[in-house]
């Protein structure tokens, strides 16, 4: 089955969804824009379990996901995934976006959750293109299926990528 695929403007914290996605770094310990949103609303317990994985595991590599507990927050875990840095190589860095989203949703199968809710990860901080990081998240979404997760929730927090996802999902 194909999960069903919406999109809602606004801060992924707000979001009732079983799991959100962080755009995090590979360090895990918390930053800017949308992972410091989800450290700040979400609480300490977050950033503790972030320790413990690193401590277990090291540095989270670009492209791969791990789960924590979504402490606070309305959603029951949150998966941290490392966007890659846009350089000129266009083939590597979309490869590695790719693998964000390819990563996730596989975790989000394994969990047996519903939904899973996306920010736009990489097109920040990262400066990836939009454009090109929408076409690859919805690529990967729509290749995706699943037993068990029923719908994804793009959250766009931007004007510019909300009317870039609105224009790509109606084609
Ligand atoms: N809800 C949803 N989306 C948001 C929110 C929010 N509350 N706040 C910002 N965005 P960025 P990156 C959007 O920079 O580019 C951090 O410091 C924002 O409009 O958060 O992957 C990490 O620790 C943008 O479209 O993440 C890393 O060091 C999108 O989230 C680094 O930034 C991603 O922007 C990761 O950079």
């Amino acid at each position: 089955m194909k999960p069903i695929i919406e999109l809602i403007k606004g801060d992924i914290t707000k979001i009732k969804s079983d799991i959100i996605v962080n755009a995090a770094n590979s360090s895990l310990l918390g930053g800017g824009g949308v992972d410091g949103a989800i450290h700040r609303a979400g609480g300490p317990r977050i950033l503790e379990e972030c320790m413990t994985i690193r401590n277990r595991q090291g540095k989270c590599k670009t492209g791969e996901a791990v789960v924590t507990t979504a402490g606070n927050l309305p959603a029951k875990y949150i998966i941290h995934t490392v966007g890659p840095i846009w350089n000129n190589d266009q083939e590597k860095c979309s490869q590695l976006l790719a693998n964000c989203y390819k990563n996730s949703l596989k975790l989000a199968e394994s969990l047996e959750l519903k939904t899973i809710s996306f920010p736009n990860i990489s097109t920040g901080v990262y400066r990836f293109p939009k454009d090109l990081a929408a076409k690859i998240a919805i690529h990967e979404v729509k290749n995706f299926e699943s037993d068990v997760v029923e719908k994804v929730i793009f959250v766009c927090f931007d004007d510019e990528n909300e009317k870039i996802y609105k224009k790509l999902l109606k084609e």
